[in-house]
């Protein structure tokens, strides 16, 4: 990509340049996720919480057309406070790009975005997947083929839960995106420890997971994504029962609404959040530290002593 269309921060280049730990962080979380004016406070920790570690955030988003690897303040600012920012998976970069828009990146994106730049480790809440209505919607995240194609690591709490997650588990596997269960047998729920799925592979320390992604490497074959599958601690979890109930009201009411498309995973993320008194969104909010955190040690253990 040209200098105009892919834009490092100062920050990010020179980390890059001197082989530093760099994390890249996606935005869709931030404007179409998480409820304003926390957003914004959440998305200024989660880059904090990747300094602490010994890292350099890499925010990214489109801005006016340009890919933004690494933002500044005010950039971030724009990113959580105006409405007039899309929702961007990796198809929609090109049209974005072209008619000067501004968007934030989905999973897809971002990791699209972060792979062009040079980076290999991703952090975010839950990855898109295979929806439950799929058998009538064909609905199934642009993540999920995206991560197929693409050498990058990503720590996640899992898929979303008001995804299918069994389907999602085997379309990952048919793809080929391997899967490590972080200090786990089970593949995390997102809001929840654990969605009860078992996962092939356990990992427990950082260097554990650069080892595999450096076998990936020696291995060669197709550039696949790995997903190192973080579980939100069991104290921080959302009442599994209270999961269900609120989830089972709002996958009823996204139907009667008829609402479909992008659209879908942010509704249902905003209206756990307001049905379970903001519980889900403190879960949510655990699981995406918990991942930036670990995301970081992955990265200072990854980059070059
Ligand atoms: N993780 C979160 N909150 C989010 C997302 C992830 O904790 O909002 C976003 C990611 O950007 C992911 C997107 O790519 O939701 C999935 O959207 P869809 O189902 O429309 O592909
Ligand atoms: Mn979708």
């Amino acid at each position: 990509m040209s200098d105009t269309t892919l834009l490092l921060s100062e920050e990010v280049r020179e980390a890059l340049d001197r082989r530093r730990p760099v994390v890249a962080l996606e935005s869709t979380i931030i404007a179409h996720g998480l409820p304003s004016p926390r957003n914004l406070r959440v998305a200024e920790e989660l880059e904090e919480v990747v300094r602490t570690a010994g890292a350099v955030p890499a925010t990214i988003a489109v801005l006016d057309g340009r890919a933004l690897v690494g933002l500044d303040k005010s950039q971030l600012e724009r990113v959580a406070n105006d409405d007039s920012v899309r929702k961007l998976g990796h198809r929609d970069l090109a049209p974005a790009l072209a008619a000067g828009a501004s968007g934030a990146t989905t999973v897809s994106a971002t990791a699209l975005l972060a792979a062009r730049t040079g980076l290999r480790i991703f952090a975010t809440g839950g990855l898109g997947g295979v929806h439950r209505e799929w058998t009538t919607t064909q609905d199934e995240s642009a993540d999920l083929g995206l991560l197929a194609r693409t050498r990058i690591t990503v720590v996640c709490a899992g898929v979303k839960s008001i995804l299918d997650v069994p389907a999602t588990l085997q379309r990952l596997e048919t793809l080929g995106v391997g899967i490590l269960g972080y200090g786990t047998e089970y593949f995390p729920g997102f809001y929840l420890s654990s969605s009860g799925e078992p996962v092939d592979w356990t990992v427990r320390t950082p260097d554990e997971v650069v080892a595999v992604m450096r076998a990936q490497d020696a291995l060669g074959g197709p550039e696949a994504a790995l997903l190192v599958a973080n579980p939100v601690a069991e104290c921080e979890q959302l009442d599994p029962a209270l999961h269900d109930r609120v989830l089972a009201d709002a996958l009823t009411e996204c139907g009667e609404r008829g609402i479909a498309g992008q659209g879908v995973t942010p509704f249902l993320l905003d209206y756990l959040a307001r049905h379970s008194e903001g519980a889900s969104l403190e879960a949510n909010l655990a699981a995406v530290r918990g991942n930036v955190r670990l995301a970081a040690e992955i990265a200072v253990a990854w980059a070059p002593a």
